[in-house]
């Protein structure tokens, strides 16, 4: 069947996913090699090296590019050494301009690294005339989004703002971690670059690091490989492998995911101690209607508020129990942390206070449990405080 009519459950598991040629082994070898035997000096067969290319990791980008209905797929050791990929083929100077509410690990490397290469911009991507106006005073060469932000899960319409980058000749890119590419295609929605952690959803097991890019742009893409090549963050073979492994079955751990956070989210709305609970699910999400638009879900991820103060949201996350204080999100097991001390501590204190990062504010990746035990853990922490 081609890859174009196969619908997207079949697709994560049959693109990239085909049986070994020579020995019909109906899982993917894993070329856990370096090198590759060249017949006569520059005659190969196709694979020189593996920092350049493995076969491995050609399989995984090849079902990548199909999720994201992208002719070009790069994947990389992090989601951050994609980041670094994408500035870094951009010429030395350029404007850029980048969402206000990002992850603290992006807001880092643009605020120690790219800053001394580029003019960073930081700007709220969910007002599209504050974004015009930005495009018109600093002629930026590209445009970041993440949408849903982390972690306040702020949604940008992104066909508005890719329509004003093609207006005005910027390239538009959206990292899409928190919707992974089942519930969100951010190339067919205009954007020129979508980009994952693929740590997080992707592979969804909390067993690997790695990051992938997909586009349908030639030139950006070869300058991007290039950088991958020089600067030599590719993905070694076994952790492609895991990956593959792992996205078989992204279709239904999404929706298992966003079943228990619309219950977890709606159990949170009526719980006398909470302030607050953000989740694109809920009609009381103030980008309700564009998340409904442009997503096909609404993930897994709840960020809330509770009454109190630090005292309290530490002794909240110190007695739970099934879900496990960490950093990261969109393993199958629930996650719980506190962005600022945790995952966004390297934003500066001011500007998380201008952005309601707040002491108060609890992330939650809601993994695909039982939900009755997850809300039981959630019930027996707020009885502490
Ligand atoms: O951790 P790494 O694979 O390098 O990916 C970085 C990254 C990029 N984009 C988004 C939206 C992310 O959430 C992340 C990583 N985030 C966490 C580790 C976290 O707990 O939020």
């Amino acid at each position: 069947m081609a890859k174009k009519t196969m619908k997207f459950a079949t697709r994560v598991i049959h693109v990239g996913g085909y049986p070994d040629k020579e020995t019909g082994a109906i899982m993917p070898p894993i070329y856990q090699t370096s090198t590759y035997v060249q017949s006569s000096p520059g005659k190969h067969k196709g694979y020189e090296y593996t920092r350049s290319h493995n076969p491995t990791r050609t399989r995984l980008e090849e079902c990548l590019a199909s999720l994201e209905e992208a002719k070009y797929s790069i994947v990389a050791s992090s989601g951050m050494a994609i980041v670094t990929l994408i500035l870094h083929a951009l010429p030395e100077g350029s404007n850029i301009l980048c969402g206000d509410d990002v992850y603290g690990g992006t807001y880092r490397i643009l605020t120690t690294v790219f800053n001394k290469i580029h003019n960073i911009h930081f700007i709220d991507t969910t007002d599209t005339s504050a974004v015009e106006l930005a495009m018109k005073e600093y002629k930026p060469k590209l445009i970041w989004l993440e949408s849903p932000t982390n972690p306040l899960l702020r949604i940008t319409d992104i066909k508005k703002i890719t329509d004003l980058s093609k207006k005005h000749k910027v390239l538009s890119v959206v990292d899409n971690t928190f919707m992974s590419s089942y519930f969100q295609k951010p190339l067919t929605l205009g954007a020129d670059i979508v980009m994952h952690s693929l740590t997080k959803y992707m592979n969804g097991h909390s067993d690997v690091v790695g990051g992938c890019m997909m586009t349908n742009n030639k030139s950006f893409y070869d300058k991007c490989w290039t950088l991958q090549n020089s600067l030599g963050p590719s993905q070694a073979p076994f952790d492609s492998w895991l990956v593959l492994r792992g996205l078989k079955t992204l279709a239904i751990r999404m929706e298992a995911h966003q079943k228990n956070a619309f219950k977890i989210a709606k159990y949170l709305e009526g719980h006398s101690l909470v302030e607050k609970v953000v989740y694109p699910g809920l009609k009381s999400h103030p980008q309700h209607k564009i998340a409904k638009k442009q997503m096909t879900g609404f993930g897994g991820m709840i960020t809330f508020f509770l009454k109190g103060d630090i005292k309290k949201s530490k002794k909240f996350l110190e007695n739970v129990k099934l879900f496990a204080l960490a950093e990261s999100l969109g393993g199958v097991e629930s996650l719980i942390e506190h962005p600022a001390i945790m995952t966004h501590h390297s934003i500066p204190k001011k500007v998380r206070d201008e952005l309601g990062i707040s002491d108060n504010l609890i992330r939650l990746s809601v993994g695909i449990e039982d939900c009755d035990d997850l809300i039981d853990d959630l019930e027996a922490a707020f009885k502490t405080i």
